[in-house]
């Protein structure tokens, strides 16, 4: 498997996990941290025996942000012109499913990349917040969007305007995180979630997903619309014909990914 720098992978049977690591500045994401990513993801992507992905941090910090070090000294001319982090949109088009499982600050950019995941189960010790206002800028990776889809206009607004943080039962009762888990079972129930979705048919796993976050970017006769295609389509799978005779013979169903 490949080396890289600022995160760790580790394939438990259909399950990558991937650990960002990079304890001194509290997983801060760098460009080093996002090549790393871009590379691991494509690669859980492309790789059949691979269903489901978990992507953590450490007990302290999922990630206290984007790195303010190696952004700080930057002008509009370099950023602008590098479109510094344009490169997460790779990360959001991975097409097989992933989960973020956060424990401890999840700040900033950190929180960013926890909403760009398909769901995120949180840790009892999560803390999730935007504070960029505080340095004087906003957020860069999506937050000001997601959040605001993710907890509505008035909390999103709260958030990025006060900096203030989330606690893990205010984000559940917010609907940011699909789960609140104590911090010590963390890694545990994520991996169980992954390897359940891991033994769904894979074509239905990406359909499903491709379906929720349409509901995202169109109106709902579109979405409704998209959603039946998809069905549809489905029916032309070899997984369909097997996942309802498998109902009908009382079995568990066996996948071929065709
Ligand atoms: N960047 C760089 N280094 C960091 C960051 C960060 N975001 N966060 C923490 N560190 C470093 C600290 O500098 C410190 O390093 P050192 O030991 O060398 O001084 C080390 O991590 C440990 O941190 P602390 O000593 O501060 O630990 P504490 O437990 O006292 O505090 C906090 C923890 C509250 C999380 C604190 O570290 C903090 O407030 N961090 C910054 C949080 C923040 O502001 N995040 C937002 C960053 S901006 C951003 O994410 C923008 C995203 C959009 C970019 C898009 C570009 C297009």
């Amino acid at each position: 498997m490949a080396e890289y720098e600022t995160i760790l992978v580790e394939r438990r049977d259909a399950v990558t996990l991937v650990t960002l690591n990079r304890p001194q500045a509290l997983n801060a994401l760098n460009s080093q941290v996002l090549a790393d990513l871009i590379a691991a993801f494509a690669a859980y992507d492309a790789d059949d025996s691979q269903r489901c992905l978990v992507l953590t941090g450490s007990e302290k910090a999922f990630a206290a942000g984007a790195d303010i070090k190696e952004m700080s000294g930057q002008g509009f001319a370099e950023m602008y012109g590098s479109n510094f982090f344009g490169g997460w949109e790779k990360v959001t088009a991975t097409r097989k499913p992933w989960i973020a499982a956060v424990a401890g600050y999840a700040l900033g950019g950190g929180c960013e990349v926890a909403m760009m995941a398909d769901f995120i189960l949180a840790a009892d010790s999560a803390k999730f917040g935007q504070p960029e206002i505080k340095l004087g800028v906003t957020p860069g990776m999506g937050g000001s969007q997601r959040l605001a889809r993710a907890v509505g206009k008035s909390k999103a607004m709260e958030m990025c305007l006060t900096g203030r943080m989330m606690d893990a039962a205010e984000a559940e009762s917010a609907g940011l995180v699909a789960r609140v888990v104590p911090a010590a079972g963390l890694i545990d129930e994520a991996m169980k979630v992954a390897a359940a979705i891991a033994a769904m048919a894979p074509l239905a796993a990406i359909a499903n997903k491709e379906m929720v976050n349409a509901a995202f970017e169109t109106t709902l006769a579109q979405g409704v619309t998209f959603e039946r295609r998809l069905f549809h389509g489905l029916f032309g799978t070899e997984d369909q014909k097997e996942g309802m005779a498998a109902f009908v013979e009382k079995r568990p169903g066996k996948w071929t990914g065709k």
